[in-house]
């Protein structure tokens, strides 16, 4: 797998990923074989427990795709399994503060950027590399992204892309919805949930950081794109299967 990850979004590359809930192995190595060239695995909402997840990242290997997974919030402990289990890339919900932004990417990265403890066999092995090639490249190579979808994520955003560790951020667009209109609506693809998302990436790009997105059709992944995100997500296994079962029972909606 060459180039990796890092590469590809420090380069400017847009790199596009399903999302996975469904904690089946074959779901993900399906859509790195269908062509994602990532999967994210879904821990927070989705039905992965760590067995799984780690079932799961080595199928998608298989499939060729890049490996990320999405943590419950404040798991950083499990951040740290996860990376040593191969996964290129971690990201963590609900991320508030500078505090928690840098306690979180410390946990995936060695010293010096972080306290991440050692023994990356699995990682080192889907990486393709020996476990020495993997110390020296593993901070660069796997990602920490915080994600950027409450109030004080908000208000802390300079502070949070201030973390040396941290990678880049990642947009919410439900969470962040709801946050804007203080509960009062989901509005994931509306215009203040895309105004302020806008302003999230320009200030991310200027720091010198990766932007990333959680997108609902393709209209949003176009102006995602346009707005500087290149972590782009489209496509979830449970949606496309609720949309499929619809469709399928329409066919025969006669009988
Ligand atoms: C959100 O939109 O809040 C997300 O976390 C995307 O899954
Ligand atoms: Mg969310």
């Amino acid at each position: 797998q060459n180039p990796f990850l890092a590469d590809k979004l420090r380069a400017g590359q847009a790199v596009v990923t399903a999302w996975s809930q469904l904690s089946a192995p074959m779901v993900p190595e399906l859509f790195a074989r269908a062509g994602y060239e990532a999967v994210t695995l879904d821990i927070q909402h989705g039905m992965y427990d760590f067995a799984a997840a780690c079932e799961t990242l080595a199928a998608v290997a298989l499939g060729g795709a890049h490996r990320i997974v999405r943590i419950p919030v404040g798991d950083n402990a499990l951040a740290g399994r996860l990376v040593d289990m191969g996964a290129e890339c971690i990201i963590a919900p609900m991320i508030n503060s500078r505090r928690e932004a840098e306690a979180f990417a410390r946990s995936v990265k060695y010293p010096p950027l972080g306290e991440r403890s050692w023994s990356p066999f699995r990682a080192a092995m889907l990486s393709g590399q020996t476990r020495d090639q993997y110390l020296a490249n593993a901070n660069s190579q796997t990602l920490a992204f915080a994600m950027i979808e409450t109030e004080d994520a908000i208000d802390a955003l300079d502070e949070i892309l201030a973390v040396e560790s941290l990678d880049g951020v990642f947009v919410g667009p439900s969470d962040l919805s709801l946050a804007l209109s203080k509960g009062a609506r989901l509005d994931p693809n509306g215009e203040e949930t895309a105004r302020v998302s806008a302003e999230i990436a320009e200030k991310t790009v200027e720091a010198g950081k990766l932007a990333g997105i959680f997108c609902l059709n393709a209209d949003k992944v176009e102006e995602a794109y346009h707005q500087g995100f290149r972590l782009i997500s489209h496509g979830v296994d449970t949606i496309f299967l609720d949309h499929a079962a619809r469709a399928s029972l329409r066919e025969v909606a006669w009988l």
